[in-house]
């Protein structure tokens, strides 16, 4: 076998927690008398916390001080919290779960590689932990997609080299990052967004992992 790992994104791979980023970065915004749009919301998926906040602010037109954004990411990531807490395994995106075991049956390893600093306990609440052989999430990176940074350090952590490595995403950023990182692209969603990817599939559902995985 050829490729030996499966690395995924979490928000729009396993999960969809965009719909919660939405509401906590919407609420933040009316505080500066800002009203984010859902297609502003689209462009925030895969961007670290802080990148989202200067994003935001840029687009209000706002200039704030280092400690009022500080303050202002730490009150995002409390109520984000608050709206995860209820996460639970009916949040798993369909097809999701037979994939994994398809690729768990097939011996691949399988890691996490999100921009999200609490991406462990989503997948704790969603029940996906288990599935994990290694977690590398927004704690334990400096940079951010598209630089490969995250998914070469799964690769490096499962002792693997990373053109063994197969990378799942949703952005466009992690496609690209993945790319960087010399690896090969699953992207999932639309094909126009995720052009860079070797192969597109809009979700997993009825998804078989012998065929998607030959490159
Ligand atoms: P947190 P992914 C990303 O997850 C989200 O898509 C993005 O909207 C969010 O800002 C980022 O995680 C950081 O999340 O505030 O929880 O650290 O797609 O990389 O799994
Ligand atoms: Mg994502």
């Amino acid at each position: 076998m050829k490729y030996k790992a499966c690395l995924f994104d979490l928000d729009g791979v396993l999960v969809d927690t965009a719909i919660y980023h939405f509401q906590a970065w919407k609420n933040l915004g009316k505080q500066f008398g800002y009203e984010l749009t859902v297609e502003q919301n689209e462009q925030l998926k895969g961007v670290s916390r802080v990148e989202s906040l200067n994003k935001i602010l840029a687009w209000a037109n706002y200039s704030a001080t280092h400690e009022q954004k500080a303050a202002w990411l730490t009150e995002k990531n409390e109520e984000y919290l608050r709206l995860i807490s209820n996460m639970n395994p009916s949040e798993i995106l369909p097809g999701v779960l037979e994939f994994l075991q398809q690729i768990k049956d097939l011996g691949y390893k399988i890691a996490l590689g999100s921009a999200s600093k609490n991406a462990e306990i989503i997948l704790e609440k969603t029940g996906l932990l288990p599935w994990f052989d290694l977690i590398i999430d927004g704690n334990k990176v400096s940079k951010s997609k598209p630089d490969p940074e995250v998914f070469l350090k799964g690769a490096e952590g499962l002792g693997l080299a990373p053109d063994a490595c197969i990378v799942f995403e949703d952005a466009q950023a992690g496609v690209e990052a993945a790319k960087a990182g010399n690896m090969k692209a699953v992207g999932i969603g639309e094909a126009l967004t995720l052009s860079l990817a070797d192969k597109i599939i809009p979700n997993f559902v009825g998804v078989k992992a012998v065929e998607l995985l030959q490159f």
